[in-house]
């Protein structure tokens, strides 16, 4: 009773926020009331907030282990997660009482969020995917958990130097503190890597696995707030710390290095997110974050499973685990060394839980992307694991040879692993064969996976293990909260609360009749020009740049890579420049204005494209400075791209770029997010630029290019039938010219980029660049008709509903997972 009194609930009023803003300012920051500034008030309303999202963190918890309802695990070394505050005010719908509350405190909220980091503990795509999944699990109020790592590093800081480089800084995003995380001192787990392991010779084939190097993992769990309900998720990072402080029998012998020397490596292990996406480097302190995590989670699942009291053969009926792409595999070969070294199970039966309890998604069919670690690695940091896989393969190949006899050309495809010096285990492959069910996450994507690198496992298990599931976005962050005004017209228009179509997003076809209404067009274009002012703004205070903003805004943000061609855009911004420049003044008049934005980060040891960035850059000083065209064309390289700035960009889009070369994108996600807001999409028929066209109509996109089936017959044109480049694309070859050339200066310094083109060009530049050309002007041709575009916006926004991440989660949970909704009543 006296503790029930006690207990906290939602602060749902305006004094009650400032009552608890100013005691956390008094306790929590040791600050005075007054003279508080914006850090302070960022810190003190975060604390506040986090107080309400413990309330039903805590209810959730609480509610599932009562119920014990199957649970999803998502594993993913990614969680792109941005800012927090807006997003959970949002969700807990105290967006109203808090900035009246911190205004009548003497704040803007505005300023208040801008206070705040973004948590960029991802590449790109893969992660923000992450982010997004955990948003509409606990929307849908799906009994889910994220399991990833703490790093101390996020995604490093772009920088670009004078001459254009890129160069890279550390990410300290824990510096200012993080309120939005809770350390689980009390919930650790041992971890080890290396030292020896024995078969036991009592028949079992179990095995002991003793000495080497043992880790400690510490749990800070981060509360995922769903929308519109109380159900609040977990998403669990591990931190990786040394066992014992340090060694004190080299301390004692004078050995102070010695002594911290093991502290250090331990520590090392979640310092640092590696930045490389698509390129594989076989770093060993990335295989052992590999294994620190999933060993890490696998323990904590076990544990929770144990508390249940049911026999271990029921494990797959109340975990189900994701594995976010290869990543995450070690974990196939963890939970059978768990099952059959400490539970005493049969192989059989371990292996029978195994490929009941994971299920596999495949982001990329890059080559270069596939992961492959090498055996004499894997043995040497985890010797039992080694064993595992050969096992697991062993019985892997005597089923195939079974079914297709006496094909050893179909073995060696099929292997785990792959022979060579040194040889390598494919992790897809084991990914594969230890899950349930793998997918693609778009149509076109999925299907690639079935007919190229999964082919002979669909032959062998049969196509229904291989499924699709559209990726999606939340429009929680990528339309109320980055696009405000956008949801207000919405809302308005449909004659619905946003807590209605926010979470059943098909309810935005309501706007199509509006389409023909002009008035409503007038409002719609007076948000975009208003978005674009925005960006402006911001450009002009973090950048020192002013923008003029009565220009079609035309936006490729990204990571930058050859296969989604980049280069392609900047060589067709150099052919507009050219063409703009031998026009007379009378031409250049009927010239809509174009701004052109570029941004995103390269791999540090991505030569080619720094030298991308490099060359955009350098094109935009000379553009930008060029009276002849400065009011027809204006191009950006915005540095440092993150989750916050796409918030400001792609609110602001008129036309935005997903042009990848046919067959390489897996699916994209920002051109679902660009066509949310409005913006039209100008790409290529690849990944999910093809179901967006299939739902607002080939007519509303402007789509270029070869398709998937045509490339490789391209790519083997280039290598036995070459033609000049002269003779197959003037217009590409003129612009190679110029700058080979040295109008962009530097004469020389672009030759490896620019011949990457003139030679093998892997990526099709000269093959799209005529069509992407005429794309081009399509766009600029449509844009004249400022009605007729504004309806094709229109009508964009309203055929989105497919592409909500709410949708896609739906699918995981009933196709895949068989969980279901564990709701939390209020
Ligand atoms: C192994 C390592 C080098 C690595 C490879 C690939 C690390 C990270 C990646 C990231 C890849 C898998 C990625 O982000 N893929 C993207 O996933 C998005 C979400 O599904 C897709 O939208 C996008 O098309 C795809 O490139």
């Amino acid at each position: 009773k006296t503790w029930k009194a006690g207990l906290r609930s939602v602060d749902k009023d305006v004094d009650a926020i400032t009552k608890s803003f100013v005691n956390h300012v008094q306790t929590s920051l040791a600050r005075q009331p007054y003279n508080i500034d914006n850090l302070g008030g960022y810190q003190a309303t975060a604390l506040s907030v986090r107080d309400n999202l413990l309330v039903n963190w805590n209810e959730t918890q609480l509610h599932y282990t009562r119920k014990a309802p199957k649970r999803a695990y998502y594993l993913s070394l990614e969680f792109l997660m941005g800012r927090t505050l807006d997003n959970a005010l949002l969700n807990l719908g105290l967006k109203g009482q808090y900035s009246e509350g911190v205004q009548k405190l003497g704040f803007s909220m505005e300023d208040i969020l801008e206070q705040e980091r973004d948590a960029a503990l991802g590449n790109g795509g893969l992660g923000r995917l992450a982010a997004c999944y955990l948003d509409s699990s606990a929307s849908q109020e799906l009994p889910l958990w994220g399991y990833g790592l703490r790093y101390k590093y996020g995604i490093f800081q772009q920088l670009i130097s004078p001459e254009g480089n890129q160069l890279e800084a550390p990410d300290p995003w824990l510096d200012n503190q993080n309120p939005w995380e809770l350390p689980r001192l009390d919930v650790t787990y041992d971890v080890r890597f290396y030292g020896q392991a024995e078969r036991l010779s009592d028949g079992t084939g179990r095995a002991l696995w003793q000495g080497g190097q043992e880790v400690l993992a510490v749990a800070y769990d981060v509360m995922i707030p769903g929308y519109g309900t109380k159900t609040t998720n977990n998403l669990r990072l591990w931190e990786s710390r040394p066992k014992r402080g340090f060694d004190l029998n080299s301390f004692n012998a004078g050995n102070y290095e010695g002594a911290v020397e093991s502290s250090n490596s331990a520590a090392a292990i979640t310092s640092v997110l590696y930045p490389n996406d698509h390129t594989t480097f076989g770093k060993e302190l990335r295989l052992k974050q590999q294994y620190f995590w999933t060993a890490a989670s696998l323990q904590d699942i076990l544990r929770r499973f144990k508390n249940l009291n049911k026999p271990i053969q029921e494990f797959a009926d109340y975990a189900a685990i994701q594995l976010n792409d290869t990543h995450p595999t070690l974990a196939i070969p963890e939970l059978m060394r768990i099952l059959i070294d400490e539970e005493d199970l049969r192989w059989d039966v371990a292996w029978s839980i195994v490929t009941n309890t994971f299920f596999y998604t495949n982001h990329t069919v890059l080559p270069e992307a596939l992961e492959k670690w090498p055996v004499p690695l894997i043995e040497h940091v985890l010797p039992r694991h080694m064993q595992i896989i050969y096992d697991i393969n062993l019985f892997f190949l005597q089923a195939v040879e079974k079914k297709f006899p006496g094909d050893r050309d179909r073995l060696a495809r099929m292997s785990l692993i792959e022979e060579g010096v040194p040889k390598q285990v494919r992790m897809a492959h084991l990914a594969c064969i230890g899950s349930r069910k793998v997918n693609g996450v778009a149509e076109l994507h999925s299907e690639l996976v079935r007919t190229t690198i999964l082919k002979d496992f669909v032959e062998f298990e049969g196509i229904s293990k291989f499924g699709n599931v559209t990726n999606g976005i939340t429009p929680r962050r990528w339309l109320d909260q980055c696009n405000p005004e956008l949801s207000a017209l919405i809302s308005k228009t449909l004659k619905l609360d946003k807590r209605v179509w926010l979470k059943e997003l098909t309810k935005l076809e309501g706007l199509i009749p509006f389409a023909e209404n002009k008035a409503f067009r007038k409002e719609w274009a007076a948000i975009k020009q208003r978005n674009k002012e925005r960006l402006a703004h911001y450009v002009q205070t973090t950048l020192g740049l002013i923008i003029r903003t009565d220009a079609m805004f035309d936006v490729q943000i990204k990571r930058i890579h050859e296969y989604k061609r980049q280069t392609l855009n900047i060589l067709g911004v150099i052919h507009r420049y050219f063409t703009l420049k031998s026009m007379t003044a009378a031409e250049k008049k009927k010239v809509n204005p174009r701004v052109v934005f570029f941004a995103g980060k390269a791999a540090p040891a991505y030569y080619i494209a720094k030298l991308t960035i490099r060359l955009v850059v350098n094109v935009a000083r000379i553009i930008n400075a060029d009276p002849d065209t400065k009011d027809y064309l204006q191009l950006y390289f915005l540095p440092d791209y993150s989750v916050s700035l796409a918030e400001v960009l792609i609110p602001a889009s008129d036309i935005s770029q997903h042009i990848s070369t046919a067959g390489t994108e897996a699916s994209g996600t920002s051109n679902m997010k660009f066509c949310l807001n409005g913006g039209l999409l100008l790409g290529t028929v690849d990944g999910a630029n093809i179901e967006i066209a299939e739902e607002v109509g080939e007519n509303n996109v402007f789509f270029f290019g070869h398709l998937t089936p045509a490339v490789e017959d391209l790519r083997y044109q280039h290598l036995y039938h070459p033609i000049p480049i002269e003779q197959k694309c003037p217009a590409l070859a003129n612009v190679l010219d110029q700058i080979s050339g040295g109008a962009f200066g530097d004469a020389g310094v672009y030759e490896p980029l620019v011949n990457t083109i003139r030679q093998s060009d892997y990526y099709l530049i000269s093959d799209d660049f005529d069509s992407y050309l005429a794309a081009l002007d399509m766009v600029d041709e449509a844009y004249l008709d400022k009605e007729e575009w504004i309806k094709k916006s229109i009508y964009t926004t309203a055929k989105m509903g497919k592409f909500s991440s709410d949708r896609a989660i739906n699918e995981y949970a009933e196709s895949y997972w068989n969980i279901e909704a564990c709701p939390v009543l209020a």
